[in-house]
């Protein structure tokens, strides 16, 4: 192997030598402690230590790195604790997750380093956020982010690096090309040469290097990190290389022929380079000898650390606790009393705008929402105002977009990304329910992230621009979910949601938008997420509803003016207003759970179950909910009348009077 040493000292030579022995002398212990079965799963990166300790050397300390599964040699190289980096490893509350993730799903702010979740892809779209950061705010800074061969195959790949090559972030995009995906090999993972060939198709430059040389790794990604800080953006780096070991150890190697073992071999990446150090007499065998020694007696002391510290004890309150960023919401009031007649489209920009003004660190996301003003013209006149850095118009790449809200959030951003449509939200699922919404219980990093939902039927328009899709996120402990039905909660609420550090998901009917209105504040004011209204003071029945729900409840109690109907509006779906349905419920003693969203798992199957196991002896008949048929959402008027669960309320509330 070929080592080019250009100008670089003795010392810095060395250092770069015990960066490298550092993670193959813990792998190769790992080995042991895997067959001692005192280690429960393990991913070697044994003969690919160049790449990840040559690219985290060659970057300043503040400068983040996303790593994956083989890349040991990062978290080594940022001198993360060896005696945490084995609680983490054995699940212990030492680690850097509290025993709530393994291996190396963490991230450590502190050494500037985020983690992967299991999902490949997903944190290429984090490492955009981070550098979009940095470059809003004018910091030279570069971002490394890693991807296997087999990764890269994920839509979130051509996503991320689209996104960075559009925007000019300053990215690393390194692939370690290892020929395999598990045991895929490349032949059948993709039909293009060499990754270095997509480069210029994204519009960035591509280099390819040897990855098993370290000072090669060294040197390439030192230049082009100081060139990428002076002249912002991506960078793709092939890295060629092969993996010496199975995928994780249980899984073998049968699959990769014998000479490609013999071949890599000869190129070990830590051998070879000893051996420069040793020829060019930089090192004497000594020196070796006593570095092997000082890692080792590191190396020993922190696994008994680490094998001292007890399995964690759960303590169910601080579980549930930390899945949340700690936030105690103080409800702001509207500084004057003027008020403007607004429709619930006018209150949704209007509290958006002087969010924009309150938080100079929050940023805009969406399609179409610059100079178009997006889709519903929410945001019309932002850009004038707030220039189009704050208020970005993206690809369509919704996954990387919210991925993006994740990167940014960790740089200390505020960011509201924009849904065209609610249903669009599907493409981008994966970042919100594994990446915004576990973050902070994973390792304590909140996603301040809104994502706003046009949602909702009632326009003809088809099974794919119509459909309410909040059931699906209620379910994802770490999420927030609000719901507004009027302008003033609408405009109250999205001050609140962007106020709120945790990731919110915003939803706001399309139906409402134009039709109707209300005086509200003009001043900045938020509503309380978690508290229910009681829209309709009444005795007979209780509508428990919100959204589009709310208005056909009162347009009920207009068809039976002799009944007397309690509707209350939910507005915060996550956290729900317990109090207040138990209020209800114990004032009426027949309930209607009401909502657009079809009937089958629908959010009325939860509050219903709720109301039986703890309001049951308020109950004087069924809880009946009443929601749309379980079907997609048909285009013609005629069906989605039939499908949308507004004609059969009244039906349904004459029978539980009735019973
Ligand atoms: C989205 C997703 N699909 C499947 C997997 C399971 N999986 C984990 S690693 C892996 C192979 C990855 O290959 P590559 O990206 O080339 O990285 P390497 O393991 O070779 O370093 C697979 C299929 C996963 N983690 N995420």
């Amino acid at each position: 192997m070929n080592y080019n040493r250009k100008e670089y000292s003795e010392d810095e030579l060395i250092s770069l030598y015990r960066a490298i022995l550092k993670p193959r002398m813990i792998e190769e212990r790992m080995l042991v402690l895997l067959r001692q079965g005192k280690v429960s799963k393990w991913f070697s990166g044994i003969g690919q230590e160049a790449i990840s300790v040559g690219s985290a050397m060659a970057l300043e300390q503040d400068e983040y790195i996303l790593p994956l599964h083989r890349n040991l040699g990062v978290f080594t190289s940022r001198n993360v604790p060896l005696d945490r980096l084995f609680a983490q490893f054995q699940g212990k509350k030492t680690g850097f997750t509290k025993g709530r993730d393994r291996s190396f799903h963490f991230g450590s702010n502190e050494h500037h380093i985020v983690g992967m979740i299991s999902h490949l892809g997903p944190q290429l779209a984090v490492a955009d956020g981070i550098a979009l950061a940095d470059l809003l705010d004018k910091r030279e800074k570069v971002t490394l982010v890693y991807s296997g061969d087999g990764g890269a195959s994920e839509g979130d790949f051509h996503e991320a690096l689209n996104v960075a090559a559009v925007w000019g972030l300053p990215v690393i995009f390194m692939i370690e090309n290892n020929g395999y995906g598990l045991s895929t090999p490349s032949n059948e993972q993709f039909k293009f040469n060499q990754f270095i060939d997509k480069g210029p198709a994204y519009g960035m430059d591509a280099l390819q290097i040897d990855g098993n040389n370290l000072l090669e790794v060294y040197d390439t990604v030192r230049q082009t990190a100081a060139s990428m800080r002076k002249n912002p953006r991506p960078v793709l780096i092939e890295a060629m290389t092969f993996r010496m070991r199975g995928h994780e150890e249980a899984s073998g190697t049968k699959y990769v022929p014998q000479e490609l073992f013999e071949k890599w071999a000869k190129k070990d990446p830590v051998e070879n380079y000893e051996k420069f150090l040793l020829d060019e007499v930089i090192l004497t065998p000594k020196a070796v000898e006593s570095i092997r020694e000082e890692l080792k007696a590191e190396i020993e002391e922190g696994l008994q650390t680490a094998f001292a510290t007890p399995m964690p004890v759960a303590d169910r309150e601080e579980e549930i606790a930390d899945m949340y960023k700690p936030y105690i919401q103080q409800p702001v009031a509207p500084a004057s009393g003027a008020k403007t007649e607004k429709r619930f489209v006018d209150a949704i920009s209007d509290g958006l705008r002087q969010s924009m003004e309150r938080y100079p660190e929050l940023v805009l996301m969406g399609q179409d929402i610059a100079e178009y003003g997006g889709v519903f013209k929410i945001t019309e006149g932002f850009v004038d105002k707030f220039g189009k850095e704050r208020v970005r118009n993206t690809p369509l790449c919704e996954s990387a977009i919210l991925g993006i809200g994740l990167g940014m959030s960790i740089k200390g951003k505020k960011s509201m990304v924009e849904m065209q449509f609610a249903d669009f939200v599907s493409v981008g699922f994966n970042q919100i329910v594994n990446n915004l919404a576990k973050s902070h219980y994973r390792w304590a990093q909140n996603a301040d992230v809104v994502v706003r939902m046009p949602t909702g039927a009632g326009t003809a328009a088809g099974p794919f621009h119509s459909q309410s899709n909040e059931a699906w996120f209620f379910h994802t402990p770490g999420l927030k979910i609000v719901y507004p039905s009027s302008p003033y909660d609408a405009k109250g609420l999205l001050n609140a949601a962007i106020e709120d550090p945790n990731p919110v998901m915003y939803f706001e009917h399309k139906l409402l938008y134009r039709s109707i209105s209300q005086e509200i504040p003009d001043g900045y004011y938020t509503i309380e997420i978690g508290k229910a209204k009681t829209v309709a003071e009444g005795d007979d029945i209780s509508i428990i509803t919100y959204g589009m729900g709310v208005h056909w409840a009162k347009q009920l109690q207009q068809e039976m003016p002799g009944t007397s109907l309690e509707i209350l509006d939910l507005r915060s779906l996550l956290p729900w207003d317990k109090e207040a349905v138990r209020n209800t419920v114990a004032k009426t003693g027949r309930v209607i759970i009401l909502h657009e969203d079809t009937l089958t798992g629908g959010i009325g199957g939860e509050i219903a179950a709720w109301i039986g196991e703890n309001c049951f002896e308020h109950l004087d008949g069924p809880v009946v909910r009443v929601a749309s048929l379980d079907t997609a959402i048909p285009f013609a008027p005629p069906l989605e009348a039939e499908f949308l669960p507004k004609q059969r309320l009244r039906e349904k509330a004459e029978a539980i009077l009735a019973y």
